[in-house]
C-alpha cells in the first residue's frame, strides 16, 4: 500500500486540529460520555474482528489465526477496559484541622502517540483510549511499517462520533514526522513504544521541553527454569515465551536459563518442540510462525545467528529460511532458531534480536540464574518455572526487572503496571498508571474558616 510521508508541516496541522478540538466541545464531553464513546469503538472493532484481524496479518507477516486470537480481541479489550476503568476513577481528598485539599484531574491538551510494528493495533489503542477516557486530543504516528490498522481505527472513530481534531493520525517516518510531534510545543506529552535507542532520542527531545514522557522500550527476556518445575509447561511456556509473534514481542524469553539438573532433557525438549513448529503461509491456520516484518530485519537476525557461531554457539535447530512453495518463498521467513554453548555474556546472549531467536544457558543455583537474568542492559519481563513457592517468591523480588510471570507468561491483567526499568524505559502503563499519565492532577486547598 501506499501512505503519506509526512513532514513537520502536517505535523502542525495536527496538533493545530488537536488544539482547535480540545477548545471545542469535546471539553465538554463528561466521562460518562466519553466512556460510552469508547465502548461503541470496542463494540465495532469486535464486529469487524475477522476483516481487522486479516488487514494486521497482511500488513505485519503474523499468522491469521494470532491476530484473530491476540491482537484484536486485546484492542478491543482496551477500550472497554478503559471504558470502565474511568468510570470508576477516583482522586484524592485530604482533610486537615482548619483547611480541606481536593485533587482535581485535567486532560493534558494534546498528547503524542508512537507506536512500534510489532504490534500494531494492540499498542496503538493501549495508549488511545486512556488518552481519549482522560478528555485528551491526540496526534499519532503508527510505524511506518504497519499503518493500515491504525488507518482502520480512524475510521472508527470518526463512525462513533468522536468531534473532528480529537484523534489525527499523522502517517510517515519516525526521524520526519515521529521527531516533529515529540518537537512540537502544543504537544504536551509524549507516550512511546518502540526501540531503545529511538526511546533515547525521543526521551531527550521532550525532556529539554519539558513534556511529560512514556517510554516503552525493548528486552532481553530470562525464561528461568529450575529443576524442580513442572517439565512439560515450563517446555511449552518457554516455546511460546520464546517465539510469539516470530519473536518479535518486547516480552519474548530470548534467553532460556535452566538448572544443570534438568538441563539435557529440558533442551531436549525445547529443541524438539521448536523444530516442529509450522513456518509459512500466515492465512493458514495450522501456522505457528507467519514472515518477519521485513527483509531487512530478518538479515539482521540472520546476522545475528552468524555472530553467534562466531561466538562458539551451535545451532540446535533452526537457523535457515524454510523451504516454502511459491509465492511464500519471497517472503521474510525463517525457522525458529535455537541457540546453545555461548557464554551469556556475549553480544548474541545480550543484545535484543527481536526475532525466532533463543539462547539457552546452564545454570547451578539460585544466585547464578539471578545474577544471568539481570547481567544485561535491559530490565523488561522475566519467566520464573519452579513448583517452590518460596523460590518463586525469593528470585522475583531479586530480579532486575518491571514484571515477573512466575509459571505462566504474557498473561495480562489491564489494572497492573506494565513496563521497564533500565534500557527497557521509564514509567508505566495500565489502569490507573495510563490515567494518571494522560491527566495532570491539580490540588486545591481551601482553608476553613
Ligand atoms: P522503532 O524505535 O524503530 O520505531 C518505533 C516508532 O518510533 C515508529 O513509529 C517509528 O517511526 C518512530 N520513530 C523512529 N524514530 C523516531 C524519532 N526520532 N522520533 C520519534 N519517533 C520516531 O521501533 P520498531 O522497530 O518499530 O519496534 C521494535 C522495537 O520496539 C523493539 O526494540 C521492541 O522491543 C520495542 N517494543 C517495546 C515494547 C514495550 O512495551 N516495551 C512494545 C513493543 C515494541
Ligand atoms: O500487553 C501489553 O499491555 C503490552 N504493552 C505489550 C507489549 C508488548 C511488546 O511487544
Amino acid at each position: 500500500c501506499t501512505i503519506p510521508r509526512s513532514d513537520a508541516s502536517d505535523v502542525a496541522d495536527a496538533a493545530e486540529a488537536a488544539k482547535a478540538a480540545r477548545e471545542g466541545e469535546w471539553s465538554k464531553w463528561s466521562v460518562g460520555q466519553r466512556a460510552d464513546l469508547l465502548d461503541a469503538v470496542a463494540d465495532i472493532i469486535e464486529s469487524r474482528l475477522e476483516e481487522i484481524a486479516a488487514i494486521e496479518s497482511r500488513d505485519t507477516g503474523k499468522p491469521f489465526r494470532l491476530a484473530a486470537t491476540v491482537d484484536i480481541p486485546r484492542a478491543v479489550a482496551n477500550f472497554r477496559f478503559f471504558a470502565s476503568a474511568v468510570r470508576q476513577h477516583h482522586d484524592g481528598f485530604h482533610e486537615m484541622a482548619d483547611a480541606i485539599n481536593y485533587t482535581l484531574r485535567r486532560p493534558i491538551g494534546t498528547v503524542g502517540l508512537i507506536t512500534p510494528w510489532n504490534l500494531p493495533l494492540y499498542l496503538l489503542t493501549w495508549k488511545t483510549a486512556p488518552a481519549l477516557a482522560m478528555g485528551n486530543t491526540i496526534v499519532a504516528k503508527p510505524s511506518e511499517i504497519t499503518p493500515m490498522s491504525a488507518t482502520v481505527l480512524a475510521e472508527v472513530l470518526h463512525e462513533v462520533g468522536l468531534p473532528p481534531g480529537v484523534f489525527n493520525l499523522v502517517h510517515g517516518l519516525g526521524h520526519e514526522a515521529g521527531q516533529a510531534i515529540v518537537e512540537h510545543p502544543d504537544i504536551g506529552a509524549i507516550s512511546f513504544t518502540g526501540g531503545t535507542s529511538t526511546g533515547a532520542i525521543v526521551g531527550r527531545t521532550a525532556s529539554e521541553r519539558f513534556k511529560k514522557v512514556s517510554l516503552e522500550l525493548g528486552g532481553k527476556n530470562a525464561t528461568v527454569v529450575f529443576d524442580d518445575c513442572d517439565v512439560e509447561k515450563a517446555v511449552e511456556g518457554a516455546v511460546r515465551a520464546g517465539f510469539a509473534n516470530q519473536g518479535q514481542v518486547c516480552l519474548c524469553g530470548s534467553r532460556l536459563l535452566v538448572q544443570k539438573g534438568i538441563y539435557n532433557q529440558f533442551v531436549a525438549a525445547f529443541v524438539a518442540k521448536t523444530a516442529a513448529m509450522n513456518v509459512g503461509d500466515p492465512a493458514d491456520p495450522d501456522t505457528s510462525l507467519g514472515a518477519l516484518i521485513s527483509h531487512a530485519h530478518r538479515d539482521k537476525v540472520e546476522s545475528f545467528i552468524a555472530l553467534a557461531q562466531e561466538e562458539g554457539g551451535t545451532v540446535e535447530t533452526g537457523g535457515v529460511r524454510p523451504d516454502l512453495p511459491d509465492p511464500l518463498n519471497a517472503g521474510a521467513f525463517l525457522r525458529p532458531t535455537v541457540i546453545s554453548g555461548l557464554s551469556s555474556s556475549c553480544r548474541t546472549s545480550t543484545e535484543e534480536i527481536f526475532g525466532p531467536v533463543v539462547t539457552v544457558h546452564p545454570f547451578d543455583d539460585e544466585d547464578e540464574a539471578i545474577r544471568v537474568a539481570n547481567g544485561v542492559q535491559y530490565g523488561l519481563a522475566a519467566s520464573v518455572w519452579t513448583q517452590d513457592l518460596g523460590r518463586a517468591h525469593r528470585v522475583s523480588a531479586a530480579l532486575d526487572v518491571g514484571m515477573v510471570w512466575v509459571n505462566t507468561w504474557l498473561l495480562r491483567d489491564l489494572r497492573v503496571p506494565f513496563g521497564g526499568v533500565k534500557a527497557s524505559g521509564v514509567g508505566r502503563e495500565g489502569g490507573h498508571y495510563s490515567l494518571e499519565f494522560f491527566s495532570e492532577p491539580k490540588n486545591v486547598c481551601i482553608k476553613l474558616a
